[in-house]
């Protein structure tokens, strides 16, 4: 397979690299280092690699999207309404049925064998990429050595998602500069960064290959892979609404932990609204609205799971709340249809 590789890298750098157009990264003692430790751990010739680095282009907006290191000093005011007014819109519940309507076989198989429920798998699909269509036009590699090399954060955690990136393509058998992905080294409609990628996606249509950028089959089967990884419990609500007494905030309040033993919290007067909630530890976050009373909310073990996407409160509440009015509109539509 690695053979196969280097004949494939280099038939298409011959085709499309004439020269090497942005020699950068290859005169650089860090990346040197880099390119040395990875060929001498994996067998690989450092040729091939120089040849893959020789056309890495340095991508200024792969810094500038991943952002700065945080800073301490307090941050305007975050607005959960805001957020959420630009994933839970009409469009993307529509686009969400329809994608529904469209792979509803593959979704239901999902179901089946990982127990993950088809509007969650939606949910995520549509934040992520809207359903496919916005699945980043970077070069991975570019994005990766970038950031790695020369951003300002995480350059350990991109360093190894670039070494995945290489992995990925050796087994895959395709050249690395082909991989596209987000600015941030995300590929495909689920967005999975390398190491997921190679973790946890799965062939879902049996073609013989997984392609997380062209069948949506595999995007789907692998979410819900990666999805019951992480502990999604079938049938179990993701959170319930709170009512905190007045001043217990600071508190109570614990983010993204799952610190709160519920009948303790119930204890110091907070109130779970709907069901009866489900057993094991909970979180509970706020999720504020400048000029409103924040919402309270309690996160149980599959809000946990969603936040194992990405690690943020606004965003597993999102994907939840597009998740549930994706389907309620499904199943009006079935409902009309009989
Ligand atoms: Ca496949």
């Amino acid at each position: 397979m690695k053979s196969a590789w280097k004949l494939l890298l280099a038939l298409s750098l011959c085709a499309t690299q004439p020269a090497l157009a942005s020699p950068g990264y290859l005169s650089r003692a860090d990346v040197r280092e880099f390119i040395d430790a990875f060929a001498a751990e994996h067998g690989i010739e450092p040729a091939v690699l120089e040849r893959v680095f020789g056309a890495v282009q340095y991508t200024p907006a792969a810094v500038r999207l991943v952002g700065p290191v945080p800073s301490s000093a307090p941050s305007p005011a975050r607005s959960y309404a805001r957020y959420r007014e630009k994933f839970v819109t009409p469009a993307l519940i529509s686009m969400g049925t329809q994608f529904w309507a469209a792979h509803a076989a593959d979704l239901r198989r999902a179901e089946q064998q990982f127990g993950v429920p088809p509007e969650v798998i939606l949910g995520i699909l549509g934040v992520e990429t809207r359903f496919g269509q916005n699945t980043g036009s970077f070069r991975a590699i570019d994005a990766l050595v970038t950031i790695a090399f020369d951003g300002v954060r995480r350059q350990d955690f991109f360093r190894d998602e670039l070494k995945e990136l290489l992995l990925l393509a050796i087994e895959k058998g395709v050249d690395p500069l082909s991989i596209k992905s987000s600015y941030a080294g995300a590929v495909g409609l689920p967005q999975f960064m390398p190491s997921s990628y190679r973790k946890y996606a799965v062939d879902f249509d049996g073609d013989g290959r997984i392609d997380l950028r062209g069948s949506p089959a595999d995007a789907i089967g692998s979410i819900a892979s990666y999805i019951k990884s992480f502990g999604w419990v079938p049938g179990e609500t993701a959170t319930a609404k709170v009512r905190l007494l007045p001043g217990s905030e600071t508190d109570l309040v614990s983010g993204l932990e799952r610190v709160h033993d519920i009948a303790d919290v119930q204890g110091k007067g907070v109130i779970f609204s709907g069901a009866e909630p489900p057993s094991g530890p909970c979180s509970i976050f706020e999720l504020p609205t400048p000029g409103s009373p924040s919402k309270f909310v309690a996160g149980f073990t599959n809000f946990e799971v969603i936040t194992r996407y990405n690690r943020s409160t606004f965003y597993a509440s999102a994907v939840l709340e597009l998740a549930g009015a994706i389907r309620q509109a499904h199943d009006q539509v079935q409902l009309a249809s009989r």
